[in-house]
């Protein structure tokens, strides 16, 4: 073998840095292609590059800790870029047509030049019932309309949770540049309340039934809409749809004017044949221009995200005790000793808080 000095030895020669560590060189490197992601992460998400915001959303979805970690640091850098939106909520019950609807809407709205996203709160999606996803036959349009977004309901085990990440996806596609958020929600149980919390305006589909339609409605969901739409106003049923809309109109004169000053309106539609959609539309801006003015737009925000801090700290309370080692075991026991007539409620309670 040559042993003599070649430039190649010399080369070799010229090593690390006696500072830098190879170990240190490898955090140093992992910390920065860690950083450059999350930075990645957001420059194409506000350029608008769906395939990334798509991503983003799936880390705000994950369980995983690392990955909410990182969706976290995502969320706080999009927010400078988001706000800047109008976000409208629509509910009613399983086939009033909430689908067809949003698709009617939406490409009503992308025809002006506006950017849509779609997302969804349905605690029923995890078992695959009435998914957004299915309802996707219902957008055909609107699926591959480029100025549209389209985003299945997360899904999860407490409706709660499915409604962060629902809200905190907003956030994200706002940052990507859509600029009317439309989250739909099947009008079960809590999710209108949760959907309320985080729009500015709330739709409620409803449909014209047989002189009785004020029955079977809830009292609260009523309250909370600032329009009610009734839908399928077409063929048979338009004549129903025009008595409806009286009846509506009636009992919403009965409640007192809302905070924003806004007076409910009561209009009639048919998704499927695109009637009425425009008249919607003018209306939902007549509200942003009021609420705009009257500073209750801001106001309602600021209380919106006072409402999310506060549920998000409950959240993490909950799943925090829940997940402490032993809980279940003794969880259990105190429920056998409950059966027992052993103890009451409150000392279990609290022996298992203290636990
Ligand atoms: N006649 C009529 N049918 C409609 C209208 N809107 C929706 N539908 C039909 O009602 C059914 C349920 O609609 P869908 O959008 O899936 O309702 P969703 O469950 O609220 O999302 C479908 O068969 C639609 O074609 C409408 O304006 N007029
Ligand atoms: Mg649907």
């Amino acid at each position: 073998m040559d042993k003599k000095p070649t430039a190649l030895q010399e080369k070799k020669g010229v090593s690390q840095p006696k500072t830098t560590s190879s170990f240190s060189a490898e955090i140093i490197k992992k910390n920065r292609a860690k950083k450059n992601s999350v930075e990645e992460f957001i420059s194409k998400i506000i350029t608008g590059n769906i395939s990334f915001l798509s991503r983003a959303i799936t880390l705000v979805e994950s369980t995983n800790a690392k990955h909410q970690e990182k969706a976290n640091k995502i969320l706080e850098a999009c927010l400078p870029y988001a706000n800047k939106s109008i976000r409208i909520g629509i509910t009613g019950v399983p086939g009033v047509g909430k689908s067809t609807f949003i698709e009617a809407f939406g490409k009503h709205l992308t025809a002006q030049g506006k950017k849509v996203a779609v997302l969804a709160i349905d605690p029923s999606s995890s078992v695959n019932k009435g998914s957004i996803l299915g309802d996707k036959t219902r957008m055909e349009q609107l699926v591959t309309d480029k100025n549209a977004f389209i985003r299945p309901s997360p899904s999860g085990t407490s409706l709660g949770g499915v409604a962060q990440k629902t809200r905190e996806s907003i956030i994200l596609c706002e940052a990507a540049g859509f600029d009317t958020i439309l989250v739909e929600t099947v009008g079960v149980g809590q999710s209108e309340t949760l959907v309320h919390s985080m729009v500015d305006f709330f739709l409620l589909l409803k449909l014209a039934g047989a002189g009785d339609e004020l029955q079977g409605i809830k009292r609260g969901i009523i309250e909370m809409a600032d329009a009610i739409v009734i839908n399928k106003a077409d063929g048979e049923n338009k004549k129903n749809a025009k008595i409806a809309k009286v009846e509506f109109n009636r009992a919403l004169h009965l409640y007192p004017l809302k905070e924003s000053n806004w007076q409910p309106k009561v209009l009639t539609a048919s998704a499927l044949r695109n009637i009425g959609i425009d008249k919607i539309y003018e209306m939902i801006l007549q509200y942003f221009s009021l609420t705009k003015s009257n500073q209750y737009f801001n106001k309602k925000r600021n209380e919106q995200n006072k409402f999310w801090l506060l549920s998000t700290i409950e959240q993490q309370l909950k799943t925090n005790f829940f997940n402490r080692p032993n809980l279940k075991t003794a969880l259990e026991k105190e429920i056998s000793n409950l059966e027992k007539g052993e103890t009451t409620p409150f000392n279990a309670a609290k022996r298992l808080l203290n636990l």
